[in-house]
């Protein structure tokens, strides 16, 4: 039996940020209109300590961590070179909130902005319907865009982010969630001892500011094809994971496949299936992480590893790295589920 109830989490700004609580027989999500993100999951809806995603409990942490978590990412997830990039034989300048690059969608992105939220209940499945504007005088992007993201939670503990958009005039648009699970249940336990497993073996090559050199390469630390644990790439770095002291990377994924990839610990008690229509999925294990919050919750190197399903990044100055570009007025699709078992 399902169960839905949302309750204030905080004023913020002037503004009532609200949580969105979905229950199954066993489980809890959570969600925030703020960023449209994805806020808890607990295995256990009667444990708090049972949540298996990295989670702050103030907005200004979400904000001041710098680390996007369980955010909707938008317009463009990842980075763009030097924030510059060519449409319609127009010349693009982008905030460069990165260095010299543009990351997510710049600093006034919608991970930084509530939501207008409802919500739809069905017998074994509730979905809440999140939407929102970016004007191009938000984020300098041509074209406003009307963005809506719905996140399904089923009977049987799926999670199911659905994207949509439209735009004014042509635009980029890769959206992704900024997830960082820890399976562990508790984030001091880092995530060496999670297992993943890709249905491609070849991953994107970065240069030293993280953007995509253009090579496509395989790499045994890289290579997910069968049950790896994410230790490799940690403790047993190579050149590709020097750069980064982890991984920080694009994976590519094979289309069409009913289970994309999975992601498990060596006590296999909690695996997530995840299937996707995107091209591929940005391993990153909080490499950077390095923040303590107004609660004490100190997060670091390798206490989450995010998934991030998305076109590749810096696909709009790679002619080979598939398409970003939504079309004026074109509807923009796309989906990804997390289906958790535990
Ligand atoms: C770092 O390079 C990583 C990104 O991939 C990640 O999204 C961000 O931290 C939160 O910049």
């Amino acid at each position: 039996m399902m169960k839905y109830y949302q309750t204030k989490f905080e004023d913020f700004q002037n503004q009532t940020i609200t949580e969105y609580i979905i229950e199954t027989d066993h489980m809890q999500f959570s969600f925030l209109d703020y960023g449209a993100r994805i806020h808890k999951i607990l295995t256990d809806k009667n444990d708090d300590q049972s949540n298996i995603i990295l989670s702050m409990n103030t907005i200004e942490d979400y904000n001041e961590s710098g680390g996007y978590f369980g955010a909707t990412i938008g317009r463009v997830a990842g980075r763009i070179a030097r924030g510059r990039f060519d449409l319609n034989g127009k010349s693009y300048q982008l905030e460069q909130n990165d260095g010299e690059n543009h990351l997510h969608g710049g600093s006034n992105a919608v991970d930084k902005r509530i939501w207008m939220t409802t919500v739809e209940e069905q017998q074994d499945a509730i979905t809440l319907k999140f939407k929102t504007v970016i004007y191009e005088r938000d984020d300098h992007y041509p074209g406003d865009i009307t963005f809506e993201v719905h996140h399904t939670v089923t009977s049987d503990n799926v999670w199911k982010i659905e994207y949509f958009a439209v735009s004014t005039e042509d635009t980029l648009f890769n959206p992704t969630n900024h997830v960082y699970f820890n399976l562990n249940k508790d984030y001091h336990k880092k995530i060496m001892n999670h297992q993943l497993q890709l249905n491609h073996d070849q991953f994107v090559e970065i240069d030293e500011t993280l953007i995509p050199t253009g090579h496509i390469k395989n790499s045994p630390n890289f290579d997910f094809s069968d049950f790896q644990a994410l230790e490799t790439g940690i403790m047993n770095q190579d050149e590709d994971n020097q750069l980064v002291d982890g991984y920080d990377h694009p994976f590519l994924l094979q289309k069409g496949d009913e289970k994309t990839f999975t992601l498990t610990t060596d006590s296999d008690d909690i695996t997530i299936d995840v299937t996707t229509d995107r091209s591929c999925v940005v391993i990153y294990t909080s490499n950077m992480l390095n923040y303590r919050s107004s609660d004490d919750i100190v997060l670091e190197q390798y206490s989450g590893v995010t998934v991030e399903t998305q076109e590749i990044p810096d696909a709009i100055n790679h002619a080979d790295f598939g398409n970003i570009i939504l079309r004026k007025d074109d509807t923009y699709y796309s989906s990804t589920q997390f289906t958790i078992i535990n």
